[in-house]
């Protein structure tokens, strides 16, 4: 077998809920997590400048921890949180497998939280920062869909969000592309390239 074989940026490698059928290959991931439909997959694509991840109106559909190839990292799309539709079954699961992933898995080095410009911080964004606080990664919040603000209402969402949350707060449009290159710089500051 070929050693070293590259996949295509943004190749979706591997979808899985154990860690055990996770990548082994130790290349750094970056982990993007949220509430259902608040625009993960939308902001994975932004920043790839490809469609690569799935999205849709239907929340909770990315029901996998998906990995996807980068220039020697993964970007790791997480199911949302939050949504409704599953069975409390099903819910437990991912639930499950995405605390296993983010209390153990080593290779993580940095989270995106992503959370609608429009929402405050609720339980489970508190959760995630106390998490992210507790494990050395970089971590910042991506508060998505400011193309639905007037400049007025996105200075007033800017100032209390960043109020809100102990961590850098970028705001974001995967639809007009406002503010998707800081984040690719933040993320290119761990020397990982797009
Ligand atoms: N206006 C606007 N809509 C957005 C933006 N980003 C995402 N959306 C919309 O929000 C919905 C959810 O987007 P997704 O990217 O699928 O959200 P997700 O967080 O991956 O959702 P799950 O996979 O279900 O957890 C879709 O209808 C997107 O078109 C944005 O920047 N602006
Ligand atoms: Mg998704």
């Amino acid at each position: 077998m070929k050693s070293g074989a590259t996949h295509g940026k943004g190749t979706l490698v591997k979808s899985a809920l154990d860690i055990g059928d996770m990548p082994k290959n130790g290349w750094s991931e970056v982990a993007f997590l949220g509430r259902s439909n608040a625009g993960k997959s939308s902001l994975i694509n932004a920043l790839v400048g490809r469609k690569i991840a799935h999205t849709s109106g239907t929340p909770g559909r990315t029901q996998r921890i998906h990995f996807y190839a980068m220039p020697s990292w993964y970007i790791v799309d997480l199911p949302g949180f939050g949504y409704a539709r599953v069975s409390k079954m099903e819910r437990a699961q991912f639930g499950q497998a995405v605390d296993t992933y983010l209390q153990e898995r080593q290779p993580l080095v940095a989270a995106i939280l992503i959370q609608d410009v429009r929402r405050d911080p609720e339980d489970e964004e508190r959760m995630v920062v106390q998490w992210a606080l507790e494990r050395n990664l970089l971590f910042l919040v991506a508060a998505s869909k400011i193309d639905r603000l007037n400049q007025r209402e996105k200075r007033e969402r800017e100032e209390r969000l960043k109020s809100l949350y102990p961590c850098p707060v970028y705001l974001v449009s995967s639809r007009t592309r406002e503010g998707v290159d800081a984040i690719k710089q933040a993320i290119g500051g761990l020397g990982l390239q797009f």
